[in-house]
């Protein structure tokens, strides 16, 4: 029987090793039969990635800094001659420097929020619109990863909230942009996971054991469910729904105690 993405291709942003939620979209896509590109970001990263797409049948690695455009234009002319087409964009990027995520946000530096926002928001759009030609008449679909620090003060989150606001406001206008084409854009707001990106978060582990006794799930959630979430989100099965953020967080975004 064929599988549910059997014949597609997507472009996976932002794996950086096993437990990079990007990881777990492309297992799920990739398990549903759709082929993949994965990008890595610096060069201290490739063997790693590469070792990881070894598991993915038929796939291939790309080197992509999204805050080199040259790099950008470069995944797409190889996604174009290696695939001929594009069905799916997962977007799993996202950086503030160090020092950002921590303190008064209103101490955040110009140069801090600029690079915030230029990797984890702004480079959303500037893939969209690389891959786009990609993407015509395909009746594709884009994922981003965004936290409900976007949203609602979470504390350190800083510079990083005030991005994935932009970031979530970006899945609106792109999915009015692209909707006449037939193309979906929605986000997932994951719930916090042990990742490269949460190491290190003062009190990481205070927020997890919050949420295993206030989310309605009782428990906190694990990279494979925002996988399969994206899984969804990228097949016909969610073809009514564009410009959406869609919670996979065990309920947690819906107490208001
Ligand atoms: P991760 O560290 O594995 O992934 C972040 C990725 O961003 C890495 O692969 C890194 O190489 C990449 N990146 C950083 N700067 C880049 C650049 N200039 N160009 C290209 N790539 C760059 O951590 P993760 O937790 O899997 O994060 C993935 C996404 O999920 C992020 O958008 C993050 O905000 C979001 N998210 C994470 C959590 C969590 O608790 N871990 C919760 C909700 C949302
Ligand atoms: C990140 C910072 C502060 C609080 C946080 C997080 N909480 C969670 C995260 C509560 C869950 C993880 N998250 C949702 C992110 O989006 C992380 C983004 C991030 C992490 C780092 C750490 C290392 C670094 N720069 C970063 N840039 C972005 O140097």
């Amino acid at each position: 029987m064929d599988k549910l993405l059997q014949g597609k291709t997507g472009l996976v942003l932002g794996v950086a090793n096993r437990r990079s939620i990007a990881w777990a979209c492309a297992q799920s896509l990739s398990k549903a039969g759709m082929r993949l590109a994965l990008t890595y970001m610096g060069d201290r990263m490739e063997k790693g990635v590469r070792e990881l797409a070894a598991e993915l049948p038929d796939s291939i690695v790309l080197p992509c800094d999204v805050t080199q455009p040259a790099q950008i234009d470069a995944v797409a002319q190889a996604v174009k001659e290696e695939f001929g087409g594009l069905d799916c964009l997962v977007h799993g990027v996202a950086f503030a420097k160090r020092e950002e995520l921590q303190g008064d946000f209103f101490n955040t530096s110009r140069e801090g929020y600029m690079v915030a926002h230029e990797v984890s928001a702004y480079s959303l759009a500037a893939m969209t619109r690389a891959v786009l030609p990609l993407m015509e008449g395909r009746q594709g679909s884009i994922i981003t990863l965004s936290y409900i620090g976007g949203e609602r003060v979470v504390p350190n989150y800083n510079i990083m909230g005030i991005a994935k606001a932009a970031l979530e406001a970006s899945v609106r206008y792109l999915s009015h942009d692209l909707g006449p084409r037939g193309i979906r854009v929605n986000g997932i707001s994951a719930g916090p996971i042990r990742t490269l990106s949460s190491a290190g978060v003062s009190g990481f582990t205070d927020i997890l054991d919050e949420i295993a006794k206030k989310a309605p799930l009782r428990r906190n959630v694990t990279a494979d469910e925002v996988g399969d979430t994206c899984l969804f989100l990228a097949s016909p099965l969610s073809r009514g729904i564009t410009g959406s953020i869609v919670y996979v967080d065990a309920g947690y975004h819906i107490m208001g105690v």
